[in-house]
């Protein structure tokens, strides 16, 4: 069984015309060293961050929730949010959610064309700069708050610390 991708009719515009998206960004545990991802719908060998785009009157915490399982199979609790990354190129909007995992459910929507793995928060961050540098982004939010991470919000906007910029040349 395959996901049904939205179709464009359905698909959620904002008033500057870009795609509205939500993700997740699925660790173990509350220690938040390991991230789960999942492999890219075209290239089996290219790993991504769950995500995908919302529907009508969906808000984007279950957009995110829905993704993470359609997507990776992943059943947890909503953590913090970590920012709304833009795609310029590809004019769509992600809202990037922590997400607790807390089981793998072996049977989900994705399972016959995608794998999915753990990876270490700096593995998953060199993974990702190489096929998608703006979802290395995400790990890179979700590092800057975890010090603060008492399940608060933070601002939009999170500038890549210099080191991290400069790894993924972001
Ligand atoms: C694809 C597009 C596409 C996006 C899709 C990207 O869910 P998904 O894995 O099929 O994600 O494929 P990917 O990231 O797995 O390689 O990228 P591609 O390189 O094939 O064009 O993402 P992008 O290029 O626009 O960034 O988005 P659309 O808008 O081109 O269909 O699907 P997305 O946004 O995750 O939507 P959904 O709801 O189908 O998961
Ligand atoms: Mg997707």
């Amino acid at each position: 069984m395959t996901k049904v991708k939205t179709p464009p009719a359905n698909r959620i515009y904002d008033v500057d015309g870009y795609w509205l998206r939500a993700a997740c960004v699925c660790v173990k545990d509350h220690s938040e060293n390991e991230v789960l991802l999942i492999t890219s719908s075209s290239r089996a060998d290219k790993w991504i961050v769950p995500g995908g785009k919302m529907e009508l009157n969906e808000a984007p915490e279950f957009c995110a929730m829905r993704e993470a399982l359609e997507e990776g199979g992943a059943v947890g609790r909503i953590g913090r949010y970590l920012g709304t990354f833009d795609n310029d190129d590809r004019r769509h909007r992600t809202k990037v959610f922590v997400l607790f995992v807390q089981r793998l459910e072996d049977d989900y929507e994705d399972k016959d064309r995608r794998k999915r793995k753990w990876f270490s928060l700096e593995e998953a961050q060199k993974v990702l700069c190489g096929f998608k540098p703006i979802q290395a982004k995400y790990l890179v939010a979700l590092k800057q708050t975890q010090s603060n991470s008492n399940e608060t919000s933070t601002s939009d906007t999170l500038s890549p610390s210099q080191s991290e910029q400069k790894n993924c040349k972001m």
